[in-house]
């Protein structure tokens, strides 16, 4: 069975499924869209016009970087979600949890002004002092086994760590735990793997044509 994966190459959702096939060693073609200019293909194939989509073979489609991941799981060994239901339950909230931060972060990325920069940030670290209250500290979100929840929160902590490189984020570096887990990430080569190399370039250029305060204030 074929794998096509169809991808925004800044997109931290399709990032999600990038790490999970990478994580699995299964073969698939990466095929980046233009956002900005949709193809017809795409937008047939894709309900809500939105990346990450997966083809399966010639004519299923998959969408929803969540979905795609548990699909990908649940067909393809070593299984990342835990066994226990109530356990695997709790992994699907804290991957919600990173979706709303996802965008918070983009919001703080690309806000121009001050107040929608201090509202978007104001959310984000909310939420991120919150998880890193959450955390044992022990290695990846689940102790020592990589899972879902680290895939889906790799493309949150690498875009951090890039706009912490930016600008420093003093509510970003006070978070010890979250730092060491993003520091374990990055290291997995199907985390370094799953961008580009030229990616903090890249991701620089896209929010600095956004006229991003974040840039502009440095
Ligand atoms: N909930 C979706 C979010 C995907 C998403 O928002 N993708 C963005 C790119 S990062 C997109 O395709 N946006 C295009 C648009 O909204 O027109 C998922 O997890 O897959």
């Amino acid at each position: 069975m074929t794998l096509e994966l169809i991808s925004f190459p800044l997109c931290p959702y399709v990032q999600r499924s990038v790490i999970t096939l990478l994580h699995k060693q299964v073969g698939f073609k990466l095929t980046h869209i233009d956002l900005a200019h949709k193809p017809e293909w795409f937008l047939a194939l894709s309900p809500m016009g939105k990346v990450p989509c997966l083809k399966i073979g010639t004519d299923t489609v998959l969408f929803e970087s969540q979905v795609i991941n548990e699909y990908l799981d649940e067909t393809i060994a070593p299984a990342l979600h835990p066994a226990d239901p109530l356990e695997r339950a709790q992994h699907r909230a804290w991957i919600a949890f990173g979706s709303e931060m996802i965008g918070d972060q983009f919001q703080m990325m690309i806000a121009q002004g001050e107040e929608r920069f201090t509202a978007a940030s104001r959310q984000l670290f909310d939420k991120l002092e919150r998880l890193e209250k959450n955390m044992t500290g022990n290695h990846f979100f689940a102790g020592q086994n990589f899972s879902l929840v680290d895939a889906a929160y790799a493309p949150l902590f690498m875009r951090m760590e890039i706009l912490h490189a930016l600008r420093p984020l003093p509510r970003w570096e006070a978070l010890g735990k979250l730092r060491r887990w993003t520091a374990l990430l990055m290291e997995l080569p199907e985390v370094a793997g799953s961008v580009t190399a030229d990616f903090p370039e890249r991701l620089r250029n896209y929010i600095s044509e956004k006229g991003s305060l974040l840039l502009r204030s440095v």
